[in-house]
């Protein structure tokens, strides 16, 4: 059943509300940010210019780039005082994108995450183990104000600890999760290995998100646990976890809170609107934010819109589960990395050169990252004299160096990219080169 009444409004009266939300929205961050009265002025568009949905068209649009150059809270519209919560995407170069949330857009998050758990099922005689991380990635600490909200109780035991997670789905008896999908295979896989039968506990529902993920995931997370899984989706630029949620009694893409934030589906390439049921690149606005509203801020991910009426009756607008993105960010194992932080890392460095691949793997159900370096001639030229010179020592020593250099370069690259990587240093010109857009990704997990 629908949490919120607002779920299962007619399509006149969401518009009605959306409208509304949407050009108060604007007053307030034309009165408020400096940033986008700015913007807004250069495109001599005022507040009062929005009297349809339709003319959403008019405002600019705001993308990831525009919150790294305005880095921390240059984008933030409410006051320092009015912000209760700060969280934080991982960065590309080191720095995160900062996000703040106001008491109100707390409120509004927890209202989300609290469909979402209604949305899969769960009530508040449900115990919630919450994988999620908690920390400045939002995962955590969304889905606890969801559960919270509900009345449910939560198990705030966040990611990682897999025998801790099993032996806790026993003993506390919890009856939903909430996780990345991959790391419920993973669970499954040690809990198999220690002779755990995951259909006789009391599990009953999953809650699956944060990473792209397919159907038959979700029926073999189902079959293997003996439960339902339902997607959730969200970023953190928006809210976090919660922008969107699958039902449970239909499984088929994922409702937007669009009461909350408005969606439009975009030619990645043109910018132009799409009708509904075209694939193309998510945009989201924030209609009923503070902290840092966003304005047709595009989430580079691909998807599509359906208005089509859905059985478990909620009225709001379902979007297709996410097929992929129109950037090359990256999600191993629920981290959003960017080729170009490793690229920008291998730049640094002397002896390797700018030719790299990055081979990402799925090993049984946790994901792996390799980076393949080319070394410079001259690193190579140095080696081959130390081994024809037949000096021992040189030998050894030249062992150390390359070992000492890749060493260096995983610990860098982890650095940056917050995950542990393998590298291998491999010959000059080894690495295919490619006439035209040089492929350095090799997603073998697909
Ligand atoms: O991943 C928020 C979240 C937490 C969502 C828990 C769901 C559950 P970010 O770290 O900012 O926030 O990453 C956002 O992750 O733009 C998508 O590319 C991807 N993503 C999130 N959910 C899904 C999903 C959180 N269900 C980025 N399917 C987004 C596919 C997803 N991709």
């Amino acid at each position: 059943m629908a949490w919120s009444q607002e779920e299962t409004i007619s399509r006149d009266e969401m518009q009605a509300l959306q409208l509304k939300r949407l050009q108060d929205t604007l007053s307030y961050v034309y009165e408020g940010n400096s940033y986008y009265r700015q913007k807004l002025d250069a495109l001599g568009v005022k507040p009062g210019d929005i009297r349809s949905l339709a003319d959403i068209k008019l405002l600019p649009f705001t993308t990831k780039q525009d919150l790294r150059d305005n880095y921390p809270f240059k984008l933030f519209t409410a006051s320092p005082q009015e912000i209760v919560e700060y969280h934080a995407t991982s960065g590309t170069t080191g720095k995160p994108i900062a996000v703040g949330y106001t008491r109100k857009d707390l409120d509004i998050w927890s209202e989300s995450m609290a469909r979402t758990c209604a949305g899969a099922g769960i009530t508040s005689e449900d115990v919630v183990q919450n994988i999620f991380g908690y920390g400045l990635f939002t995962g955590g600490l969304g889905a606890h104000y969801g559960a919270l909200r509900i009345g449910a109780g939560v198990i705030p035991i966040s990611g990682g600890n897999t025998q801790k997670q099993i032996m806790l789905m026993q003993d506390f008896g919890s009856t939903a999760l909430t996780s990345t999908p991959s790391f419920l295979v993973h669970i499954h896989e040690v809990g198999e290995q220690m002779g755990v039968d995951f259909k006789k506990l009391n599990l009953k529902t999953a809650i699956c998100g944060a990473e792209p993920w397919s159907e038959s995931m979700r029926q073999s997370i189902q079959d293997k646990f003996g439960i339902k899984v339902c997607d959730i989706y969200g970023l953190s630029e928006i809210t976090g976890p919660g922008v969107s949620f699958e039902c449970h009694e239909e499984q088929s893409g994922l409702h937007i809170n669009e009461d909350f934030f408005y969606p439009e589906i975009i030619d990645p390439d043109s910018g132009e609107v799409l009708p509904a049921g075209a694939e193309g690149e998510l945009v989201f606005t924030t209609i009923l934010k503070y902290g840092q509203p966003l304005l047709r801020y595009r989430t580079r991910d691909i998807s599509s819109l359906s208005y089509e009426t859905c059985s478990c009756g909620r009225t709001l607008v379902k979007m297709a589960r996410v097929t992929g993105r129109s950037d090359d960010m990256l999600i191993i194992r629920g981290v959003n990395v960017y080729p170009s932080q490793i690229e920008a890392v291998i730049l640094k460095r002397e002896g390797v050169s700018p030719h790299y691949m990055v081979i990402v793997e799925r090993k049984g159900a946790m994901d792996s990252l390799r980076v393949k370096v080319e070394v410079t001639e001259e690193f190579m030229v140095k080696a081959a004299a130390d081994i024809l010179k037949g000096a021992e020592f040189d030998i050894l020593e030249d062992v150390a160096r390359v070992r000492s250099k890749k060493q260096n370069l995983q610990q860098d690259i982890k650095d940056v990219i917050g995950i542990s990587v393998e590298v291998h240093l491999v010959p000059p010109n080894s690495i295919p080169r490619s006439e035209g857009k040089a492929k350095r990704i090799e997603d073998r997990r697909k």
